[in-house]
C-alpha cells in the first residue's frame, strides 16, 4: 500500500517524455510504472503532465535593501507565492553585510524562515566583506557544512568587491570546492554615466536602463569569466540580459572554461521601453541588468534554446510598488538612483516559460525541465535528491494542465508585492496541482492546511564544482 499515487499522466524529466504512475512512500518516490495497486490517497492526473517540482535558485526574499526600503516578500509570501508557480524548492540569498559576520547573517535568515516555508529552501551566501577570517575560517566551514554557493558583486558601493576581493574568494572556491555566482555590471562605468545624466536632469526610471547599458554588462561578464580562469575556478553568470553577455559566455566555453550561464523571464519579457512609463511607473521594471530590446530578448530565447544558458530562473526581487518603503520611497520618486532594484517573477517564472517556450515550440518539455529543475538541482548539490523523477528522490512533483489559458493579474497572486510586471499577459499551461515531499500541498489551485512545512535543505558540492565535473545536460 502506498502512501499516494499519481495515476494517468505523462511523465517528463530532463531526458524523457513517457506515460507512467507514481507511487509515493514516506515522501520519496519509490515506483513507476503502471497498474501500481492500492494507495492511501490517488492523484489522478490524467490529460495532465507531471514534471519535477520546480527549482528556483535565484530568489530574494526579506534581504536589507538600504534605509527605509523593505523587500515586499518574507519567507511566508515569498514560498507560498513560488508554490503556486510550481516551485517545490527554491535558494534565497543571504546576505553579509559589511562587518558582519557571515554566521550573524545565516542566524538571521534562518530565524526569518524557521516555520514559515511553503516550499524547501536552501541559502546561496552573499560575501560583501571578504575579511581574512570570512576567507580563512568562515566560508571554508560554511562549505562544509553545506552552504556550498555564494554570489559576489561587480557593483553596487555597498555590495562590490574589487578585482583583488574577487580572487580571493574565487581561491576559496577553488580550494573548498564550492560554487561562486558573479553579479557583471561595471560600477565605475555606471557612475560615470549616472553622472552625465544628472548633469542633464535626467532623473526618470527609463535612466536606470540607460545608465546601465550592454557595454558595462559585457566588459564585467569578460572580466569575471576572465579572473575565474586566472584562479581557476567553474563560475556562474546570473541574469544574462543579451547576446553580447554571452558571447562572452560561448567565448570562454571554447577555451575549455565551465560557465554556467542563467537568464530569466524578464529577459524574455520586457525591455526598456516598460521602464519609460508616465506618472513614474516605469520604476515598476526596474531591475539590474536592465531588460534590453527585441534583439536582446532574441538572442536570450536563442541561448535557451541553443545551450548557452544551463539555467532560468526568476530573480523574484520583490518590492511594493505604491509604497513609501518601495518603488515610490521618498528619494525614489525624484531620482532613478534611489528606486529599488529588483521585480517579482517567482510565481510566473515557470508559466511564461511553458507557455512562450514550450506551447510556442521554442524548447521542448525535457529542456523546460532541465532549465528550470533538473540543472537547477545538479549546478547547487541538490541533485538526485531533488531535479528529476526517480526512484529514491523526493517526492516533489508539479502536475500542470497544458491548456488552461489564464491572464495574468496581480489580484490572482500569492506575493507581498502590490503589482506585477507582467499584468495582462495571456499564458497557455499552469501548474494545477503541487506534491512537496510526498503530500499533496495545492489541489487544483487550493492549499491545503498543512502546506506551510518546507525544509531546510544542507547542500552537497555542485556537480560542476570540481574540474573534472561533467557538463550540465542540455
Ligand atoms: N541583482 C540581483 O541578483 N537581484 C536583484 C538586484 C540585483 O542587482
Ligand atoms: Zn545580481
Ligand atoms: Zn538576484
Amino acid at each position: 500500500m502506498f502512501d499516494l499515487i499519481i495515476r494517468g499522466g505523462t511523465v517528463a524529466t530532463a531526458s524523457d517524455v513517457y506515460a507512467a504512475d507514481i507511487g509515493i512512500e514516506g515522501g520519496v518516490i519509490v515506483q513507476i510504472g503502471r497498474d501500481l495497486g492500492e494507495a492511501k490517497e490517488v492523484v489522478d492526473a490524467s490529460g495532465q503532465y507531471v514534471l519535477p517540482g520546480g527549482i528556483d535558485s535565484h530568489v530574494h526574499i526579506a534581504q536589507p535593501s538600504g534605509e527605509g526600503i523593505v523587500m515586499a516578500d518574507d519567507f511566508e509570501t515569498g514560498t507560498r507565492s513560488a508554490l503556486f508557480g510550481g516551485n517545490t524548492t527554491i535558494l534565497p540569498f543571504c546576505l553579509q553585510e559589511k562587518g558582519q559576520s557571515l554566521r550573524e547573517a545565516l542566524k538571521d535568515y534562518h530565524a526569518l524562515a524557521e516555520g514559515n516555508c511553503y516550499t524547501d529552501v536552501s541559502f546561496h551566501l552573499i560575501v560583501s566583506d571578504p575579511t581574512p577570517s570570512v576567507l580563512g575560517q568562515e566560508l571554508p566551514a560554511l562549505v562544509e557544512a553545506g552552504y556550498t554557493s555564494f554570489k559576489v558583486f561587480m557593483t553596487y558601493e555597498a555590495l562590490r568587491l574589487s578585482d583583488a576581493q574577487i580572487l580571493d574568494t574565487m581561491d576559496v572556491a577553488r580550494r573548498t570546492g564550492a560554487l561562486v555566482m558573479v553579479h557583471c555590471e561595471n560600477e565605475d562605468a555606471i557612475r560615470y554615466l549616472v553622472g552625465r545624466h544628472e548633469a542633464e536632469g535626467e532623473l526618470a526610471p527609463k535612466s536606470h536602463a540607460s545608465t546601465r547599458p550592454i557595454a558595462v554588462e559585457r566588459e564585467a561578464t569578460h572580466r569575471a569569466v576572465s579572473l575565474a580562469e586566472v584562479a581557476d575556478v567553474p563560475l556562474v553568470i546570473v541574469h544574462v540580459s543579451n547576446g553580447e553577455a554571452m558571447e562572452e559566455i560561448e567565448r570562454a566555453r571554447r577555451r575549455g572554461r565551465k560557465v554556467i550561464g542563467e537568464t530569466c523571464p524578464q529577459y524574455l519579457m520586457l525591455t526598456a521601453d516598460d521602464l519609460d512609463g508616465m506618472d513614474w511607473e516605469g520604476a515598476k521594471f526596474v531591475c539590474s541588468p536592465p531588460p534590453r530590446d527585441k534583439a536582446s530578448q532574441d538572442a536570450c530565447w536563442d541561448g535557451l534554446e541553443r545551450g548557452v544558458f544551463d539555467l532560468f530562473s526568476s530573480d523574484h526581487c520583490p518590492f511594493r510598488y505604491d509604497d513609501p518603503q518601495g518603488k515610490l520611497n521618498p528619494k525614489g520618486a525624484k531620482h532613478f538612483r534611489h528606486i529599488p532594484n529588483g521585480i517579482p517573477g517567482v510565481e510566473l517564472r515557470l508559466p511564461i516559460l511553458f507557455s512562450e517556450g514550450v506551447k510556442k515550440g521554442r524548447i521542448d518539455l525535457p529542456r523546460f525541465v532541465a532549465l528550470t529543475s533538473t540543472n537547477q538541482a545538479r549546478t547547487y548539490g541538490l541533485y538526485p535528491r531533488k531535479g528529476t523523477i526517480a526512484i529514491g528522490s523526493d517526492a516533489d512533483l508539479t502536475i500542470w494542465d497544458p491548456n488552461l489559458t489564464r491572464t495574468v493579474a496581480h489580484a490572482d497572486m500569492h506575493d507581498g508585492a502590490d503589482y506585477s510586471p507582467y499584468e495582462g499577459l495571456e499564458l497557455t499551461g499552469w501548474p494545477v496541482t503541487v506534491v512537496r515531499n510526498g503530500s499533496v500541498v495545492i489541489e487544483n489551485g487550493k492549499l491545503s492546511d498543512t502546506a506551510r512545512t518546507g525544509r531546510y535543505l544542507s547542500r552537497k558540492r555542485s556537480s560542476f564544482a570540481s574540474t573534472a565535473g561533467p557538463l550540465p545536460v542540455a
